[in-house]
């Protein structure tokens, strides 16, 4: 079967939607850092909608750790299919937006020297939470982290995304290259802040003039990113084949639901991405805050209990109504009152929508990757709303049952005795802690309660909160997550 590339594009017929401009005739403007899933199914897409108004905006997508993203791509010349699902079918849609791939193994200096290019004036980022090598309490950069060790040591040869970022902008300004701004598009808090304070204090380190030329030439803006993309399965494969009538060896599935929502600052340049959707505001934080803690806190609270109950996909989860009973008190008692409402958003209809989303069983998602890096993502979905609720003194016990799944899930056996694989960077100190408790829960959620990197200082010591999750991790080893969960509802 013939290969999706420029040359057989043309042959895709309705109704698969072709990019609606010429891609050979699209320059590059903005340079991706982490070309996985969830790019092609988000900021590639935006950026897709605005190339036949504005062709300057191609995007060179880069692989930072991996050519698993980068091959089949460039043997599509950057083409692929993006499936949106729900009950009411599948729509198919081939994106042009991808113009320029690059493996940062491969290439390390023309990587770098990529960001001295005028033209390209705006670079985004979905390296996931771990890949910015932050502590997750504090936000600060983890010097102890290997990748950054060796960024330090080899500042001409960068392997993480801070260090990568930082050549690139040294590059720019050795070239004279003018402003740029970036981007982060990934699940953490005040994203744009972040990144700038790990680039500036990764910057000064090396090299004080470079991070006064980045203080005043480059903007951060934050970014609220929304749109739910599992892992590409076989079966994606089998229908992207299928509805394109070629073969696609990189497409991605994701829902039909979109929201990006960006801080209005940037040094240069942009895509005019409000064409396509994105809404551009002064303060991001109100939209970031609600759909950190009310969708992926949500979704962390799922993927641990769900799995525990036997629950492979979140469509499964959220339809189990134990299950769908605490996410939705959950949101409704203990979240949305720690909120400020985003304008134009009406927090229960948003609360309700999140439901139908996670029940969109036409999209499995597992349970399973949504657990992945739990260390990282509950600091910001979980803990936020925890201290607000502590400082206002009001109960968060649904919170502190979801954060006890954690635990639970994270000690790395299953309600049968099974194995679980943890995928966590902590996962070595999760099976030391675990190794070192000789089966006793109390002493397991002492051990991860300790974690000052995961919790914070004052969560950590704060006699309460440890005790309420202490009781829930006991109560889950000791009786298993539905009876836990049932009488925690009051329903036994
Ligand atoms: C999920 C997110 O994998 C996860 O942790 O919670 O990827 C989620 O699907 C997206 O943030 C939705 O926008």
């Amino acid at each position: 079967m013939n290969r999706l590339s420029l040359r057989t594009l043309s042959g895709i017929a309705a109704p698969v939607v072709r990019p609606d401009f010429e891609p050979s005739s699209v320059t590059v403007g903005m340079l991706h850092l982490g070309l996985g899933a969830f790019h092609r199914a988000h900021q590639a897409v935006y950026t897709d909608d605005i190339l036949a108004r504005d062709p300057r905006w191609g995007i060179c997508g880069v692989s930072l750790k991996t050519p698993r993203a980068i091959e089949p791509l460039a043997a599509q010349d950057g083409l692929y299919a993006m499936l949106t699902k729900d009950s009411e079918g599948t729509v198919a849609r081939v994106i042009g937006s991808v113009r320029e791939l690059r493996f940062a193994g491969a290439d390390r200096t023309g990587l770098i020297n990529r960001f001295a290019d005028p033209r390209i004036t705006v670079v985004t980022s979905t390296v996931t939470e771990k890949g910015y090598c932050h502590d997750p309490a504090t936000g600060a950069l983890n010097r102890a982290h290997p990748d950054i060790v060796h960024d330090f040591e080899h500042p001409g040869a960068p392997i993480s995304a801070v260090g990568i970022l930082t050549a690139g902008l040294a590059a720019r300004k050795a070239a004279n290259a003018g402003p740029l701004t970036f981007v982060c598009c990934d699940n953490l808090p005040h994203n744009g802040r972040m990144v700038e304070g790990l680039v500036s204090s990764f910057a000064r380190e090396r090299d004080g003039a470079l991070a006064d030329w980045i203080g005043a030439n480059v903007s951060f803006p934050s970014s609220m990113v929304d749109r739910i993309v599992p892992a590409t399965t076989d079966a994606d494969l089998a229908l992207a084949e299928r509805l394109l009538g070629v073969h696609d060896a990189a497409p991605v599935a994701a829902e039909h639901f979109g929201q990006w929502v960006i801080e209005d600052r940037f040094a240069g340049a942009r895509p005019p991405w409000e064409v396509a959707g994105a809404q551009f505001v002064a303060d991001v934080a109100p939209f970031e805050m609600m759909k950190l803690r009310l969708l992926n806190g949500s979704h962390s609270t799922l993927a641990y209990l769900g799995f525990l109950m036997r629950h492979d996909f979140v469509w499964q989860a959220s339809g189990d109504s134990l299950l769908a009973a605490l996410v939705e008190r959950q949101m409704v008692e203990e979240i949305v009152p720690t909120l400020a409402k985003p304008a134009g958003t009406d927090l229960r209809a948003y609360c309700a929508q999140l439901m139908q989303r996670f029940r969109n069983s036409a999209l499995p998602h597992r349970t399973k990757q949504i657990a992945m890096d739990g260390s990282q993502k509950l600091p910001q979905r979980m803990w936020g709303t925890v201290r607000d609720r502590i400082t206002a003194g009001a109960p968060y016990a649904h919170l502190a049952l979801a954060i006890a799944g954690w635990i639970r899930y994270a000690s790395g056996t299953d309600e049968r005795g099974g194995i679980i694989e943890v995928s966590d960077p902590l996962a070595s100190t999760f099976a030391r802690i675990v190794a070192d408790a000789r089966g006793d829960a109390e002493t397991i959620a002492d051990g991860f309660l300790d974690l000052k990197t995961v919790f914070g200082a004052d969560l950590v010591a704060h006699y309460a909160f440890r005790e309420a999750v202490r009781s829930n991790v006991v109560a889950l080893f000791r009786d298993g997550a539905r009876t836990t969960l049932a009488r925690h509802l009051g329903m036994k």
